[in-house]
């Protein structure tokens, strides 16, 4: 069987024939074991990289353009080096697949001093929640900064990642994706306060658990969601409660005895946004406690009540993945199942035990097909490294 190198070096010849001289970075997409919609919110979360990637293959040409081309998309994307700053160049991206690698070019502030031929090659499912988008492109930085051989941060490469996001695609993303796939590391999950952007590794007993994913097959992309909505409402929250008195720079600094107070404070949907978000932090700081101390049963159930809070409260689930987690939930060996990512459809996460996931799998693709009369796609992930080089 060919190794991922050749397939990838076969994929970089079949769009750029001519090539030599390939360098390949592997960058994983990341998963988030609990914390959701709490990063643009000052919270601490609990992602970790995983076993799905897109790898980017890079070689030099001397044609002054940078290329793009993907195993995901039938086109491919140019620019000229010349171009790669100008107004009309940048809105043309916009609406493009490649506007993420062409962001990070841009942002990186590399002087080119030769054209270069991107290819992707993916193995991490577009759409689902695993953070395609912030893996391409903390990938096509890290490809950048090394054959560039500029020396950079972690942190700041998250933050550009970041920036891409925000000025290229629009989202108002938090820091969350970029920061789980280039501190990644086998075995670990993060736990990333988002304040100060501090990580701590956290090891995760993968003998006894694995966290399977089910995508339910609903597309969710982050530009068309309501999710620069949910940040807006955070946002109202938030002056609203200082403007009211409360000393706060973020919800998050709220703790969970405030909801009473706050509850007279705010209207309706500011106050169910902020319960989600104030209770939501609760949670990760228990589940890091309960998985230190291997009580899975315990930090399971912190799972389970977090997509409560993120359907009832936040309002990012919809009907066919409230109805997955149910599922999970009757499943014997299932410790938490819950919505994972932004929401609006993409995938849950489910926190199985090592001897039921084969059961757990079998059970949920049959109810899914008795449901929707389709097959669903099922990911066992294992936690891995951050975003690398591998040639
Ligand atoms: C998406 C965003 F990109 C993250 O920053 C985070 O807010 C997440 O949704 C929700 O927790 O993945």
């Amino acid at each position: 069987m060919d190794s991922i190198t050749d397939i990838v070096v076969a994929h970089h010849r079949e769009h750029f024939p001519k090539s030599s001289d390939c360098a390949i970075f592997a960058s994983p997409g990341r998963i988030n074991i609990i914390g959701e919609h709490i990063d643009y919110n000052g919270g601490t979360v609990f992602p970790a990289a995983i076993d799905k990637h897109i790898y980017i293959c890079v070689s030099r040409n001397n044609d002054g353009i940078i290329r793009f081309a993907s195993s995901n998309h039938k086109e491919t994307g140019e620019v000229a080096i010349k171009n790669l700053h100008t107004p009309y160049t940048q809105e043309h991206a916009l609406r493009m697949w490649w506007v993420y690698p062409f962001g990070a070019c841009v942002l990186s502030n590399i002087e080119f001093e030769s054209g270069l031929d991107f290819s992707f090659y993916s193995t991490l499912p577009v759409g689902a929640g695993m953070s395609s988008s912030a893996s391409i492109t903390v990938g096509t930085l890290y490809a950048l900064y090394s054959l560039y051989d500029k020396k950079i941060k972690n942190t700041d490469l998250a933050l550009q990642a970041q920036r891409v996001e925000w000025d290229f695609a629009g989202v108002r993303c938090g820091i969350m994706d970029q920061m789980a796939i280039i501190n990644g590391k086998k075995g670990h999950a993060l736990m990333l306060n988002t304040q100060n952007l501090e990580c701590r590794l956290i090891p995760v007993d993968t003998a006894a658990v694995r966290f399977v994913l089910v995508n339910s097959g609903v597309k969710h992309s982050l530009r068309e969601s309501g999710y620069n909505d949910r940040r807006r409402e955070c946002e109202r929250a938030l002056i609203m409660l200082q403007k009211s008195g409360f000393s706060i720079q973020h919800l998050c600094d709220c703790s969970i005895d405030d909801l009473t107070t706050i509850q007279n404070i705010l209207p309706h949907t500011e106050y169910r946004r902020a319960y989600h978000v104030i209770s939501e932090h609760h949670r990760v700081l228990q589940f890091a406690d309960e998985i230190q101390k291997y009580n899975l049963s315990k930090a399971g159930e912190l799972l389970f009540k977090s997509h409560q809070s993120l359907s009832a409260y936040y309002e990012v689930s919809i009907p066919l993945i409230d109805e997955m987690v149910e599922w999970a939930s009757e499943i014997d060996g299932v410790y938490g199942s819950r919505l994972m990512g932004g929401g609006f459809g993409g995938c849950t996460i489910s926190m199985v035990a090592l001897y039921a996931v084969e059961h757990f799998t079998k059970t949920i693709a049959q109810k899914f097909k008795k449901k929707e009369n389709r097959m669903p796609e099922i990911y066992e992930c294992t936690l891995e490294d951050g975003t690398h080089r591998i040639e």
